[in-house]
């Protein structure tokens, strides 16, 4: 029988790679989709399967709606990808991220409680849970210590999730995922924030690209990859928590030096602290500089996983490598620049 999925936040970059992996697998995906004008749907239409979704329109805030799109879809399976994912912006919306990323979750779960309890639950945790990381790296043992509002709204959905499991046997997992980025990240974070910079910058678009903590490492997997491990946690007998991550770490100042090689940018840095600047070796120009207003007020230093139960007993594995990684959101930067497909 044709198995059935819902997905919150199909928009997202996530969403867009679960979409297209569940529909391999033969599933019908449902989208839920919070009420906008027109849905944002360019990543489904990049991965050329818009037309294979269907969408229903929700609110993560309203109990009674999200009761109704659950009795309405009967889905096998819950994937609980929205969130307001930006951490730097929960410093400014800390009430409402608490919201949707942390109250949200339960509406959901109570609703699978009272109208499909068979349903099985995934929700999107996060690495940054762990904060100002008591080991390194992280395993699922290590303690948690939210550094950011999204952190703590994250960390009360991970118990929530945990709660349902042990309060009513609800089949729920929760996924503890390392940074995962593609062609498809939203141009805020990070990673794509270099890539279209940069790409900006060889074309002649822009001159300088400011940066804020150069020096934050993280652990940088393909979302591609992480996706299939979503997908593996929710086809186990029991439900249970699991961490996705490469085990390997990069600072912010190393995937630009990477990210500006793949472009082909002679990048060389000069001095130090707030006042490092990277410049065109060949020109002299100023390519990178820091912009302290961009720093949060409180960081994340370091983020590296050890995803080793997640490869023991979901047999599962990243496929591409930092390097691999990088260079194709550069190229594929530069080429929707060339081509004018730039969505976003
Ligand atoms: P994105 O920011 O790309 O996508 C977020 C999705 O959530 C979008 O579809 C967005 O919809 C939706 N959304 C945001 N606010 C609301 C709301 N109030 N009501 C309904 N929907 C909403 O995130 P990712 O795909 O990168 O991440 C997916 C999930 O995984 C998130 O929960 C994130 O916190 C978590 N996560 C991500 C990691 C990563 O490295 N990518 C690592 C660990 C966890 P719209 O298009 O309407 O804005
Ligand atoms: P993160 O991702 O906070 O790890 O959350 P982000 O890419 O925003 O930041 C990573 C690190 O880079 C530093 N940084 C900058 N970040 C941004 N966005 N812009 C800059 O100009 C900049 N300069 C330096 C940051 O300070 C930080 O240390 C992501 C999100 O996807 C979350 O939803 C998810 O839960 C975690 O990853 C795991």
């Amino acid at each position: 029988m044709t198995k059935r999925a819902l997905i919150t936040g199909i928009t997202g970059q996530d969403g867009a790679y679960l979409s297209r992996l569940l529909l391999e697998r033969g599933y019908e995906v449902w989208g839920a989709v919070r009420r906008t004008a027109s849905i944002n749907n360019w990543r489904l239409v990049d991965l050329g399967i818009a037309g294979d979704v269907q969408f229903i329109e929700f609110d993560l805030l309203e109990f009674s709606n999200v009761q109704k799109v659950i009795e309405k879809t009967r889905p096998d399976e819950v994937y609980n990808l929205a969130a307001q994912s930006f951490v730097s912006a929960s410093f400014e919306l800390p009430i409402y991220t608490g919201h949707v990323d942390g109250m949200g979750v339960t509406l959901i779960l109570e609703a699978i409680r009272q109208v499909s309890p068979g349903t099985r639950f995934y929700q999107a945790s996060s690495s940054e849970m762990f904060g100002k990381a008591q080991a390194v790296p992280q395993r699922e043992s290590t303690s948690f210590h939210p550094r950011s509002p999204y952190a703590v709204a994250k960390l009360y959905g991970h118990w929530i999730t945990v709660n349902y499991r042990e309060s009513y046997g609800l089949h729920t997992c929760s996924g503890i995922l390392f940074n995962h980025e593609s062609p498809l990240r939203g141009s805020d974070f990070v990673t794509r924030k270099i890539t279209l910079g940069l790409a900006r910058i060889k074309r002649g678009e822009a001159s300088e690209l400011r940066m804020g903590n150069l020096d934050a490492k993280r652990d940088w997997g393909f979302a591609g990859d992480y996706v299939e491990g979503m997908w593996r946690m929710v086809q186990q007998p029991e439900g249970d928590d699991y961490i996705l991550a490469t085990g390997e770490v990069h600072s912010v100042q190393q995937f630009i030096d990477r990210a500006a090689e793949a472009l082909g940018i002679p990048l060389v840095w000069e001095g130090e602290g707030c006042d490092k600047i990277g410049i065109d070796r060949k020109t002299g120009n100023r390519l990178i500089s820091i912009d302290p207003s961009l720093f949060r007020p409180a960081e994340v230093d370091i983020s590296v996983g050890d995803a080793s139960k997640a490869q023991s007993q979901l047999g599962w594995q990243r496929q591409m490598s930092f390097a691999q990684l990088v260079e194709e959101m550069a190229t594929r930067d530069e080429q929707r620049l060339q081509d004018g497909s730039l969505r976003y």
